[in-house]
């Protein structure tokens, strides 16, 4: 790790200069300072996190030290016990135009693979709280694979989703061509991969990418809504179930049920199954615990 933070750094720094003057936004809990993201809590309770990407200048284009800003907000709300659901938006014009390019061309192999670029992108994932993509305007290269790296993608009528890396003389290079795949199927995501054709929201719903597509003005909200809604279950049952669906990923369907029977029947260890199942019997609303 001792070798990346240096250049994590001097990247942060480069990004800075390039795209200066704007707000920092606090997050109060915290005390931490953001420049290149927003947070915030959302939601009748507070029970929602909501990060907005905010660098409007270059589409919300992921440099790192953005990345790192992102990473650091999740684990703040993966930590406070109130936030039951986080949610990822940007701006109405772009999600993310992909990872920042002019960053990335100053890069050559041996950069890349020495560093093993960038080791650190996957880590905004929350390893418990569901993450809600609400998705408005471009999502392509690395803003595509972010969406698709949360739980479930909202997006607005007039979000595009693409992979345009092979304009640029490269492939997508973080989960592009193994997410996209799994998401809409071989022969769509090979003919996104290989032209940098784009689908549009409706598109993309259709095709199983998206899971509802609202005017745009209205995504974030019906996001929070989702977030609220998941937020009141118990946040352990939310956790397991949300572990087991990641796992039908990576295991083949055996082994994926397996899994599934054996994290079902831990289960019943919890006091939110017993109250769960107490509570349907006596008619009235449960009362989860988180335990
Ligand atoms: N990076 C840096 N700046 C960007 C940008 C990007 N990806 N996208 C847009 N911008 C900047 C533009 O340079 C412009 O800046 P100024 O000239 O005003 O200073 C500003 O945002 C507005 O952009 P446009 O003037 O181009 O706006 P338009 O509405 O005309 O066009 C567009 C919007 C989204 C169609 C266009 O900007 C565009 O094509 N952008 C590039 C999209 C793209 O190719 N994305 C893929 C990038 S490659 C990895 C992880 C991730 C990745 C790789 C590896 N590992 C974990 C190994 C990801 C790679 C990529 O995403």
């Amino acid at each position: 790790m001792s070798s990346i933070f240096p250049t994590v750094s001097r990247m942060f720094v480069n990004c800075r200069v390039a795209f200066t003057a704007r707000p920092i936004h606090r997050l109060l809990t915290s005390g931490k300072q953001y420049g290149y993201i927003e947070v915030s809590k959302r939601g009748e309770r507070q029970n929602v996190g909501l990060l907005r990407l905010n660098r409007p200048k270059a589409l919300n284009a992921l440099c790192a030290g953005l990345m790192e800003e992102l990473i650091n907000a999740v684990e703040d709300f993966e930590a406070d016990n109130a936030v039951g659901a986080i949610v990822l938006t940007g701006s109405d014009k772009a999600f993310a135009a992909g990872a920042d390019i002019a960053e990335m061309d100053k890069y050559d192999f041996k950069d890349v693979y020495n560093k093993n670029f960038p080791v650190r992108w996957t880590e905004f994932y929350p390893k418990r709280k569901p993450l809600i993509a609400a998705v408005n305007g471009f999502a392509l290269g690395g803003g595509c694979e972010v969406a698709m790296m949360c739980d479930i993608i909202y997006a607005g009528e007039k979000a595009q989703f693409g992979q345009p890396e092979i304009l640029l003389g490269t492939i997508p290079g973080s989960g592009g061509t193994q997410r996209l795949v799994r998401a809409i199927g071989k022969s769509k995501a090979m003919e996104m991969i290989l032209t940098g054709n784009r689908l549009s929201a409706q598109e993309a719903q259709e095709a199983g990418l998206v899971s509802k597509v609202f005017p745009d003005d209205q995504v974030v909200d019906e996001s929070v809504k989702l977030g609220e809604k998941i937020g009141a279950l118990s946040k352990l049952a939310v956790a397991i179930a949300r572990e087991a669906v990641n796992q039908s990923q990576e295991l083949p369907l055996s082994e994926g049920l397996k899994f599934e029977r054996r994290v079902f029947q831990s289960s019943f260890a919890t006091n939110d199954r017993k109250e769960g199942m107490k509570a349907f019997v006596e008619k009235r609303k449960a009362n989860f615990t988180d335990s």
